[in-house]
């Protein structure tokens, strides 16, 4: 069933861990948390934390590097999260400042403290190296949310303003892997500081995944919202179809039911990915692109609003062509030009057809083959409009970025392609929500949905270029062994990749991958690694807090 959950629903208090984890998974975990309890008492020497918040890690299954130009992407929380076990102490009369200890039952993340005063989060300072550094995703949520509490919260006169908040932060999402352990800690910090402050119901799951979006940018990366939307949005059995466009709306989706029944095996190709990392190999640049993609698209199309904050994004480009040019009656007059654009709208519908619109300007944008490569600075100038001092506020400013050239053919052309495989998946899961009748037409659904996840890797590969020779080589090993589709992850450049198996194939898959891929690449890894890198995995339940 798809069901449209309210964002303004407050962030729910789970009671019981069936609702967070698979059948599967409860147990383990249940040992998991009682152990985390029994570490926090002796950290902090003395009881027992007086609740533990969860924020899960997820996996994209579709949707890649668009949700940052205004694109839906459809990814599913996973069961790997960060925990942290807290306890709050409160003045008997009101406090000035509150003191936070952030301890991980990782050793390498060493322990921090900060303080931070009622009336301002300017003491809080965020650190660029140390092996603290890790606390500044708290950090950041802390500040982010503490302008976000309503007043009645942040007075003097409330006697329940902490003095002292500790934590213990326990996590099973590899870092850097692109099972989004960043998003999934600055996620668990917010719903830890809502909780402390007794503001869980005062601020709505909508306010508080923006919050979380904004904090992570501070952390220099200039994302996305879908990995902080999929850690709160989530619900256990259902993949999470996020649009942000004109509004953050979530519709949890379940994949059709088919014998055999299919599942996701995420595999960890084990290279380290990292975002901030500056060079061609870059995630801000990639934003940038695409925002000098969405300029020069605009000017192309010879929109009133080419240089207005509304074409800023590719996403916001598509809105405005069709806004100045008569509104969906539009598609009519692109459809007499263009029989793809007919075929599209009569098979997916009038969305997915406007989007195929947009394709389409693109190609004829970029007809020559000199534009379809890398382009210079110059190039780049004439096409959006923007030069010297205002190329330099409108596109470089934001976040550091180091680049002679760049690809705004293949960006483009990876957004609308991969926007359109996006509604396509979603809408073979929603048409499909009961048994198919036949066993060859349940095969049948997924064999295309495989063919979708098949296309946006090449599309991430080719044209976004983001892939790698260990995702490739992953993916290789995969088709040859039972996968119906096989992709990246996240952003890519290393980290996971995920892959539809039916269940009567994952054991082959999974010895497949160990013997192709790992034993040559890692052959040092204990049983226990290996477990940890390659796994059949379920969409969990999403951030929560439980009272232990
Ligand atoms: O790459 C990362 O996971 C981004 N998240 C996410 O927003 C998305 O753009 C993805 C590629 O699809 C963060 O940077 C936190």
């Amino acid at each position: 069933m798809s069901t449209t959950l309210k964002v303004s629903d407050p962030v729910p208090l789970v009671g019981s861990l069936d609702e967070i984890y698979s059948p599967a998974g409860v147990l383990k975990n249940g040992q998991r948390w009682d152990s985390l309890a029994t570490k926090f008492a002796s950290v902090f020497s003395g009881s027992k934390p007086d609740f533990i918040a969860r924020a899960p890690g997820r996996v994209n299954l579709i949707g890649e590097h668009i949700d940052y130009v205004g694109f839906s992407v459809f990814p599913a929380a996973i069961e790997k999260d960060i925990l942290m076990a807290t306890r709050v102490t409160y003045a008997d009369s009101p406090a000035d400042k509150v003191e936070v200890v952030l301890k991980n039952t990782t050793e390498r993340f060493v322990e921090t403290t900060f303080a931070s005063e009622y009336h301002s989060t300017d003491g809080v300072q965020l650190l660029n190296e140390g092996d603290e550094r890790w606390a500044n995703y708290f950090k950041v949520a802390f500040k982010g949310l503490h302008s976000h509490l309503p007043a009645k919260v942040l007075d003097e006169k409330n006697a329940k303003r902490p003095v002292k908040i500790e934590v213990l932060v326990d996590g099973t999402i590899p870092p850097e892997s692109s099972l989004s352990s960043s998003a999934a800690m600055t996620t668990c910090s917010s719903t830890v500081v809502l909780e402390a402050f007794g503001a869980r119901e005062l601020i709505d799951r909508k306010e508080m995944a923006e919050v979380a979006i904004e904090s992570e940018r501070l952390v220099g990366v200039n994302s996305g919202g879908m990995d902080q939307s999929a850690s709160i949005f989530s619900i256990p059995n259902h993949a999470l179809y996020i649009s942000f466009y004109p509004t953050l709306e979530v519709q949890p989706t379940r994949l059709p039911p088919s014998t055999p029944d299919h599942t996701f095996v995420i595999v960890n190709t084990l290279v380290v990915s990292d975002k901030k990392v500056t060079g061609p190999v870059n995630y801000n640049l990639r934003v940038v692109e695409t925002r000098m993609a969405a300029r020069a698209l605009a000017k192309y199309l010879g929109l009133k609003a080419a240089k207005d904050a509304s074409c800023k994004d590719l996403r916001g480009v598509l809105e405005t062509y069709f806004n100045e040019n008569g509104g969906s009656g539009h598609i009519q007059t692109e459809m007499e030009n263009s029989a793809a654009v007919k075929e599209t709208l009569d098979r997916s519908g009038e969305e997915a057809a406007r989007i195929k619109v947009l394709e389409e300007k693109v190609e004829a944008l970029y007809s020559s083959s000199t534009l379809q490569a890398a382009l210079p600075r110059s190039e780049v100038e004439k096409l959006t409009g923007y030069s010297g001092d205002s190329f330099d506020k409108e596109f470089l400013s934001s976040f550091p970025i180091r680049a002679d050239a760049f690809e705004l053919y293949k960006r483009s052309k990876h957004v609308f392609t991969e926007a359109l495989r996006v509604l396509q998946f979603q809408a073979l899961c929603k048409q499909h929500q009961t048994p198919a009748s036949d066993e060859d037409d349940g095969k049948q659904v997924y064999s295309q949905l495989g063919a979708l996840m098949d296309g946006s890797q090449t599309s991430l590969r080719d044209l976004y270029s983001c892939s790698c020779d260990e995702l490739n080589q992953v993916i290789d090993i995969a088709k040859r062994n039972g996968s119906l589709g096989s992709r990246l992850t996240g952003a890519g450049w290393g980290g996971c990749t995920v892959h539809l198996v039916p269940k009567p194939k994952v054991e082959v898959f999974i010895s497949a991958m160990r013997s192709q891929y790992y034993a040559k690449k890692f052959p040092e890894l204990t049983k226990e690694q290996l477990e940890d890198a390659c796994f059949d995995t379920q969409p969990a339940g999403g951030a929560c807090v439980y009272k232990v």
